[in-house]
């Protein structure tokens, strides 16, 4: 029987590919206020501020390459029935080879327009003036999810839940909603859980399963144990 496998990822997955976390010493909050780059009312204070820290990520996503950990995820989905739903913007897991991947936080590599919603492929720079393709506003924001709008694929990530099997949390420390109370969903289920991340996170009591250490170290081998 194939395991059905909801893997819900954070910016830990990607530290080891040179990208930056949130939360850990010198992270991106460290360097960057969160309500001025990463709330819709800071947008609308400073779009040039905001556009300018995507269009860093942007270019520094670009340059990063997969690690063990995105590449053993891509695998697994051969050998088990796997829905990747990452919080990160930075495209790892497609450049894995992952399939099902659903990016609740959006995506750097892409765009939207904040007067008709239109969405369409970012380029590397964006900037204010950019009009929107569709509606021709100057609208245009990156398409990521700020803190007060609601993540994508809400619906989506809860069948999962209902159909899993097995839920696994990577490199993410549990401070941000939803995605940190999908482990008390699952469990309220009755889904396996099991944490795999640098220190124990935020919910880490909740997780009947922990594996403590570097995600390109704890995930081939986890993966190596489903396979
Ligand atoms: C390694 C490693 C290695 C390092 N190997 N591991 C009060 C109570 C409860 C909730 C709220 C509240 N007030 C407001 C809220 C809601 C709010 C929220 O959660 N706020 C909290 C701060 C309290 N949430 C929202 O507003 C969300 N929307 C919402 O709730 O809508 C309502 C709604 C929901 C559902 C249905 C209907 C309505 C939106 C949240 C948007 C988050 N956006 C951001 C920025 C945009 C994306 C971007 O720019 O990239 O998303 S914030 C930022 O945090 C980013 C991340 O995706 C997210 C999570 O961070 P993550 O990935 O966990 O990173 P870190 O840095 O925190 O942790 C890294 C971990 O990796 C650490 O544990 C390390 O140890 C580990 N690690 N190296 C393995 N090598």
């Amino acid at each position: 029987m194939r395991e059905q496998i909801v893997i819900l990822t954070g910016a830990g997955i990607s530290a080891e590919s040179g990208l930056g976390t949130f939360r850990d010493e010198g992270g991106l909050w460290a360097q960057h206020r969160i309500e001025d780059v990463a709330t819709p009312e800071g947008f609308a204070r400073d779009p040039e501020r905001v556009q300018r820290f995507y269009n860093m990520r942007r270019a520094e996503a670009r340059e990063a390459a997969p690690n063990a950990a995105h590449f053993a995820l891509a695998a697994l989905e051969a050998v088990q029935d796997v829905l990747v739903v990452t919080q990160n913007v930075d495209g790892l897991h497609e450049a894995a080879g992952s399939k099902n991947v659903l990016h609740m936080h959006g995506s750097l590599a892409r765009a939207m327009c904040g007067a008709c919603a239109a969405r369409w492929d970012a380029p590397l720079v964006m900037q204010v003036a950019d009009a929107c393709p569709h509606c021709a506003a100057q609208a245009t924001r990156p398409d990521i999810v700020w803190f007060g709008e609601i993540p994508y694929g809400m619906e989506e990530i809860d069948a999962a839940l209902q159909n899993a099997t097995l839920f696994a949390s990577i490199g993410t420390s549990g401070n941000v909603y939803p995605a940190a109370g999908f482990v008390a969903e699952a469990r309220r289920l009755g889904v396996r859980t099991v944490e795999l991340n640098l220190e124990p996170s935020a919910g880490y009591s909740l997780f009947e399963e922990a594996r403590i250490g570097p995600a390109s170290e704890t995930v081939p081998k986890w993966v190596a144990e489903l396979s």
